[in-house]
């Protein structure tokens, strides 16, 4: 009698642990062995094309986590101009990433048809451009099923902005069950890609009444971010965001920020408070640390709100619910 009860909660948990659908590094061993090979050769196919593809792709991979979920949502194309990737605050999403993801997909799919999420490619394919740019190489958990929803509406609120303070990006992390350190470690993606001019022009010509410049900016980074963005200049022109060595994935951003060099209100912060400057520092002086720590977050991104066992659905195209 006790054996057989034994027997039957040893059933019901097994079944139960299938439904919960975890995460595992080996989810497609068996189903699609070489998925990672195919997508890293795809990413490294347009890479050769372009080197948007790797902050292009590594942003992507952030605003699609941030919203319903790490789920693809962000990849649906919407004729009627009302998904997520239409929100204004996405529409500057550089459309390489969108690319490289479909890319990857087609050629995944040559070979595992119907198998493997554009969710977990796009896991993937942040991984790598990481490593492609010269930064650190982590396993990445797979699993994870596309979402059916994707709402312009959605997106507002749940997308730090470039003015945010500390309290505000911590409160807006935190919603995706990551920390402080983990907030400051994924800020070290600014380490690479661009940003547009009116991201920041508010720090160079109308800070306050009685500054115009942002005090927190250093004088000669202002001089020169001044030069590169005058008052009206084309909204298209985007300039790149780590002054010094913007093509590799360094901690130089770290080094930027305790030289006031940071280019967002939201970079410049994590120096400024008192709460997040000691991470900051042990970031800029030990590429060690700040490897471990954005592994790490990376990895408690990839988890944020996302879908498993029969939630969801395996997308055939990237790009369209099916
Ligand atoms: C901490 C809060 C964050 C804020 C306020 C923020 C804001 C921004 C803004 C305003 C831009 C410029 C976009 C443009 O003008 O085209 C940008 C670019 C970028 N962000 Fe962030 N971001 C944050 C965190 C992150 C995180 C966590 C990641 C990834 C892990 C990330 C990756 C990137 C990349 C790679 C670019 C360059 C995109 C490109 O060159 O196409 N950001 N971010
Ligand atoms: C954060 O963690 C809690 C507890 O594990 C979970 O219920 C929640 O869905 C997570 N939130 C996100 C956005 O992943
Ligand atoms: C919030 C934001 O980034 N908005 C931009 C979206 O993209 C358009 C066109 O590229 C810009 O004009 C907006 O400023």
């Amino acid at each position: 009698m006790e054996i057989r009860r034994l027997f039957l909660w040893v059933l019901v948990l097994m079944i139960m642990g299938r439904g919960e659908g975890q995460l595992a590094e080996n989810f497609y061993s068996f189903s699609c062995p070489n998925v990672e090979p195919i997508v890293r050769q795809a990413v490294t196919t347009k890479l050769f094309q372009t080197f948007v593809t790797i902050p292009a792709t590594l942003r992507l991979f952030f605003h699609d986590c941030f919203i319903e979920g790490c789920d693809a949502s962000i990849m649906i194309a919407s004729p009627n101009g009302d998904a997520e990737k239409d929100a204004p605050d996405n529409l500057s999403l550089a459309g390489d990433g969108f690319d490289t993801i479909i890319k990857a997909k087609q050629a995944v799919e040559g070979q595992c048809p119907g198998v493997v999420s554009c969710a977990d490619i796009l896991a993937m394919a942040a991984r790598d451009v990481v490593f492609l740019a010269g930064g650190p190489l982590y396993n990445v958990e797979l699993g994870r099923r596309d979402g059916l929803i994707s709402q312009a509406g959605r997106v507002p609120g749940n997308l730090p902005e470039p003015t945010f303070d500390l309290n505000l990006l911590n409160w807006i992390f935190r919603k995706n069950n990551l920390t402080q350190t983990d907030m400051v470690a994924l800020s070290g993606a600014h380490t690479i890609g661009f940003s547009h001019c009116n991201r920041f022009s508010k720090r160079l010509y109308s800070f306050s009444p009685s500054s115009p410049v942002d005090p927190s900016l250093d004088p000669s980074y202002a001089q020169q971010l001044m030069s590169s963005c005058p008052r009206d200049v084309d909204p298209t022109v985007a300039i790149n965001m780590d002054p010094n060595t913007p093509r590799r994935f360094d901690n130089v951003y770290y080094q930027n920020l305790a030289a006031g060099k940071g280019l967002f209100t939201s970079d410049q912060v994590l120096f400024t408070e008192p709460a997040s400057k000691p991470t900051v520092a042990s970031f800029a002086s030990n590429p060690a640390n700040f490897a471990a720590a954005f592994v790490e977050a990376m990895r408690k991104l990839g988890r944020a709100g996302v879908k498993t066992g029969n939630q969801g659905e395996i997308r055939r195209d990237c790009a369209a619910f099916n």
